[in-house]
């Protein structure tokens, strides 16, 4: 999911590909009503003092960004990713005292309902002798958990969940909790697990209705999506921890690739993973070195110890910045 651009710290920037992006991007819908929401959830998980209800607030951005061919759009281009990453991290930093803010692909994987199979709506239910609905015996410990967990999470004031489809509907909603998690300090951590497009038909050159195949085969020029990384880290939430994700498919350059992007984007970790081991080992980056994390055993998740990992790195970090 990379795309080089050859940003370089020692010069000032403009974003000026960032800012060109934003502005010719279709208007994020009920952009309103989401700057509220986060905005409230974030007063409300402010208070780290004292009473303290979170330790900190994550970001946690999950499933792939869609690449919309038309305005009206018919057809799109898509990734591979299911958002169990996401999903599955996001209760890991619940677990852990964190309120997230789950930034996530519509449709996706969610947390607490990651054991649950696709139709699980007509798997677990069954309509009683007195035609009441039930939940079928053997599913109902888990789905009993699944239920209490996500509602502890919800009614808890500890997750806020935010749906996107597109990859302009996904940078808007960074830009909007990014700028408003800044009043956090280093006690705000972006988790950027989704899979992020690299390659867009910016807006205006985009066919307004659906592409006729009779006009023979189709050629289309792709512009590079501005990384936001960089953007991310200096204006919108300059405090924050930052952890992003590196994929890749050839394992003879994952490190060389996700040591270049914790150096170029000043990321605070760089999680790197590879497509045929993704789901069982990632390879934790940092400027003091780099940590293996494996899958322990078939019930495990490779998440449970990352987010230890990165929780300790973050409560560093914060005692750091503290002491200035
Ligand atoms: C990841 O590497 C995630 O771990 C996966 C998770 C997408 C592999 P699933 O959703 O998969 O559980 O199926 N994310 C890659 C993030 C990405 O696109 N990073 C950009 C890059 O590599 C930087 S933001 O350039």
């Amino acid at each position: 999911m990379d795309a080089e651009i050859g940003l370089d710290a020692s010069q000032p920037e403009s974003f000026s590909d960032v800012k060109s992006f934003f502005e010719s991007a279709p208007p994020l819908k009920n952009s309103d009503s989401i700057t509220q929401k986060v905005k409230e959830f974030i007063h409300q998980n402010s208070q780290f003092s004292g009473n303290t209800k979170s330790v900190g607030v994550v970001c946690v951005t999950s499933g792939g960004t869609t690449v919309p061919l038309e305005q009206r759009c018919v057809r799109y281009i898509d990734n591979f990713s299911s958002g169990h990453r996401g999903a599955t991290s996001t209760e890991y930093f619940v677990k852990s005292g964190y309120a997230v803010i789950f930034v996530h692909r519509r449709g996706s994987c969610q947390p607490y309902c990651r054991y649950l199979p696709e139709d699980s709506f007509l798997e677990f239910f069954e309509i009683s002798n007195d035609s009441e609905i039930q939940v079928c015996r053997p599913h109902a410990p888990a789905v009993k958990k699944a239920i209490k967990e996500y509602h502890s999470a919800v009614n808890g004031g500890l997750l806020l969940k935010l749906p996107f489809t597109t990859i302009f509907e996904y940078l808007q909603i960074i830009e909007v909790v990014a700028t408003s998690m800044s009043c956090l300090g280093p006690r705000g951590m972006f988790y950027l697990a989704a899979a992020v497009s690299d390659f867009y038909v910016p807006w205006e050159s985009m066919a307004k209705h659906k592409i006729q195949s009779t006009a023979g085969p189709l050629d289309m020029r792709l512009t590079q999506v501005p990384k936001m990384l960089r953007i991310l880290r200096i204006e919108w939430a300059p405090s924050a921890f930052c952890v992003s994700f590196k994929l890749e498919t050839d394992p003879d350059i994952l490190l060389q690739k996700a040591e270049s992007a914790l150096s170029k984007y000043q990321m605070h970790v760089v999680v790197a993973n590879e497509l045929a081991t993704y789901k069982r080992e990632v390879i934790l980056v940092t400027v003091g070195g780099k940590v293996s994390i494996r899958k322990q055993s078939e019930d495990a998740d490779v998440e449970d110890e990352l987010i230890k990992l990165l929780v300790e790195k973050h409560s560093e970090y914060i005692e750091s910045c503290r002491m200035g």
